[in-house]
C-alpha cells in the first residue's frame, strides 16, 4: 500500500499552507523530518508544535496525526501546517517524496475516503462540486449533495427495485402458488411509482444546469426600443452604448448579474431590421442566432408605438421561452396589450425587480427551492434519465415473461448503482475523482 502526499492548500502566498499524507507509512515518513519541540508523545488528532528538518535549516511548524480509521481517507494521515510560502511548501513536499511518499493524483484523498467506506459516491461528487462552485446557489446544491441526499433517495429506489426482484424470484421458485397476472399488475404499479419519483428527481436536477452555468437571457427586438437601456438598467451599469440613433448596437454585449443567488448572463443584441450596412447585417444575424440559443428571450417592444412589421417578424420567429418586455412605460401607452407582458421603464428603472422575478420563474420555476431540492450533476442526471427510460420500457412492454421483466429491473438497479456506488465499476470511479484538484 502506497503513501500519498500533496499540497492541500492553494499554492500561493498565504498565512499558512498544509501538506498532507495518507497511507500506512505517513507517520514514519513525517517523523523522519519532524520532531516535536517538547519531548511529548504524539497524540492522534492533537496538534504538535515542532520543527521540520529541511536539510540546511529547520522550519517551525505544526503537525497533526490522524490514526486509521479515524481520518478523512480512513488510512493513517498526517497534516503539516506550514508558514505559507510557495518555495517552502514545495520543499517540504519534495522531502516527503524523497522519503518514499508518492505524489497524489487529483481527488485521490477523496477517492480513498470513498473506497474505505468513509463517504458515498454521491457525497464525493458533492465535495468536488463544492470545491468548484462559484455562485451561492451552486454551493447550496453542492452542499445538499455532500450530505448524501441524492444518494439516500436513489438508494431507496434501488431498495424498491430489489424488493420487486425478490418477489419475482420467489414467484419463479414457487410458480404454483402465484397468480402471475396479479403479480405483474403489482410490479407495474410499483414501477409507476418509481417512474414518478425519477421524473421529480430529474426535473429538480435540470434546474441545476441553470444554477451552474447561469441563465442565458437574450434581449432582442427591433431598433431603438431600448434594449441597451434595459441591459444597463438590469445590471446597474452603463455597459452598452445608448443613443437615439437606430442601429446603435451592432455586436452582442454580454453582462452578468446575480439575482437571488442565481447568475444571469444577459445578451444585448443588435436591433433587428432590414439593413444594407454590412456590419449591422452581421450583428443582426447574431441577434437571430440568440433568438434560437438563449434559455429565455426578452422581446423588447416600445410601449409608446404601435406594433411594427419588424416587431411582428421577430414575434413570428420566436421558438424559445420568452417574455414580452414593454418598455418606455413612462410614455403614453399606444401598443396593444400583449400576452405574458411586463411593462417597464428602462429610463426610470421601473418594474425591473418584477422582471427579474419573472425571468427566474420562467426558467427555474416558482417551486424552486435551493434549500429543499436534491440536485444531481450532469453525470448523475444522465444516469437518472437512463433509469427513467428503462423504467418506462419495463412498464410499456408489459412483459409476459418474468425472466425478461426481472432482467430489465436488474438493469435499472444497475444503472442507479452508478450514483450510489452499489454497482460501481473502476471506470466510473476514476472518471469522477479525476475531476478533483490534487490534494483533496
Ligand atoms: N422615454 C424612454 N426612453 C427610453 C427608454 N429606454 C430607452 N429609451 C430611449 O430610446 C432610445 C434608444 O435606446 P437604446 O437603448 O439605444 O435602444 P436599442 O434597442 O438598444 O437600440 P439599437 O441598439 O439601435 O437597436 C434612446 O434615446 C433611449 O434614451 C425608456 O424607458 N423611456
Ligand atoms: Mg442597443
Amino acid at each position: 500500500m502506497k503513501t500519498i502526499v500533496a499540497i492541500s492548500t492553494p499554492l500561493a502566498k498565504s498565512a499558512i499552507s498544509i501538506v498532507r499524507m495518507s497511507g500506512k507509512n505517513a507517520l514514519t515518513i513525517a517523523q523522519k523530518f519532524f520532531t516535536p519541540l517538547k519531548k511529548q508523545k504524539l497524540q492522534p488528532r492533537k496538534m504538535a508544535l515542532g520543527k521540520f528538518d529541511l536539510g540546511s535549516s529547520f522550519e517551525k511548524c505544526l503537525m497533526v496525526f490522524f490514526e486509521a480509521p479515524n481520518s478523512y481517507t480512513g488510512e493513517d494521515m498526517v497534516e503539516l501546517h506550514l508558514h505559507g510560502g510557495i518555495v517552502l511548501t514545495q520543499l517540504v513536499q519534495q522531502k516527503l517524496l524523497q522519503a518514499g511518499a508518492q505524489l497524489a493524483e487529483p481527488g485521490e484523498f477523496t477517492k480513498l475516503a470513498f473506497l474505505n467506506g468513509k463517504i458515498s459516491l454521491d457525497e464525493a461528487e458533492g465535495i468536488i462540486e463544492e470545491i468548484n462552485s462559484e455562485s451561492e446557489a451552486e454551493l447550496k446544491a453542492a452542499l445538499a449533495s455532500a450530505d448524501g441526499e441524492l444518494n439516500q433517495k436513489v438508494k431507496l429506489l434501488q431498495h424498491k427495485l430489489k424488493d420487486i426482484l425478490a418477489e419475482i424470484e420467489v414467484s419463479l421458485d414457487y410458480p404454483e402458488e402465484v397468480d402471475f397476472e396479479v403479480l405483474i399488475d403489482n410490479i407495474i404499479k410499483s414501477l409507476k411509482v418509481i417512474k414518478t419519483e425519477l421524473s421529480v428527481l430529474i426535473s429538480n436536477s435540470e434546474q441545476l444546469k441553470f444554477v451552474k452555468s447561469g441563465i442565458n437571457v437574450a434581449i432582442v427586438g427591433r431598433t431603438n426600443v431600448g434594449k441597451s437601456s434595459l441591459l444597463n438598467a438590469l445590471i446597474g451599469e452603463e455597459k452598452a452604448i445608448v443613443t437615439e440613433i437606430e442601429g446603435t448596437t451592432r455586436d452582442i454585449v454580454e453582462a452578468k448579474a446575480d439575482f437571488k443567488g442565481v447568475r444571469f448572463n444577459f445578451f444585448d443584441t443588435a436591433g433587428i431590421r432590414e439593413s444594407d450596412d454590412l456590419v449591422e447585417k452581421i450583428g443582426i444575424e447574431k441577434s437571430k442566432k440568440m433568438l434560437k440559443d438563449a434559455d429565455l428571450v426578452l422581446v423588447v417592444l416600445d410601449g409608446s408605438e404601435k406594433l411594427s412589421s419588424d416587431d411582428k417578424k421577430i414575434i413570428n420567429s420566436l421558438k424559445q421561452p420568452h417574455l414580452f418586455v414593454v418598455n418606455k412605460s413612462d410614455k403614453k401607452r399606444v401598443l396593444e396589450k400583449m400576452n405574458d407582458e411586463i411593462e417597464v421603464s428602462a429610463k426610470d428603472k421601473k418594474n425591473l425587480q418584477f422582471l427579474k422575478e419573472s425571468i427566474l420563474q420562467k426558467t427555474i420555476g416558482e417551486d424552486f427551492n435551493f434549500n429543499a431540492s436534491v440536485l444531481a450533476n450532469e453525470r448523475q442526471l444522465e444516469i437518472l434519465k437512463e433509469a427513467l427510460k428503462q423504467t418506462k420500457q419495463a412498464i410499456s412492454e408489459k412483459s409476459e415473461s418474468m425472466e425478461i421483466l426481472s432482467l430489465i429491473i436488474k438493469n435499472i438497479w444497475q444503472t442507479l448503482g452508478k450514483i450510489t456506488g452499489e454497482t460501481e465499476n473502476e471506470d466510473i470511479i476514476d472518471l469522477i475523482f479525476s475531476r478533483f484538484c490534487v490534494g483533496k
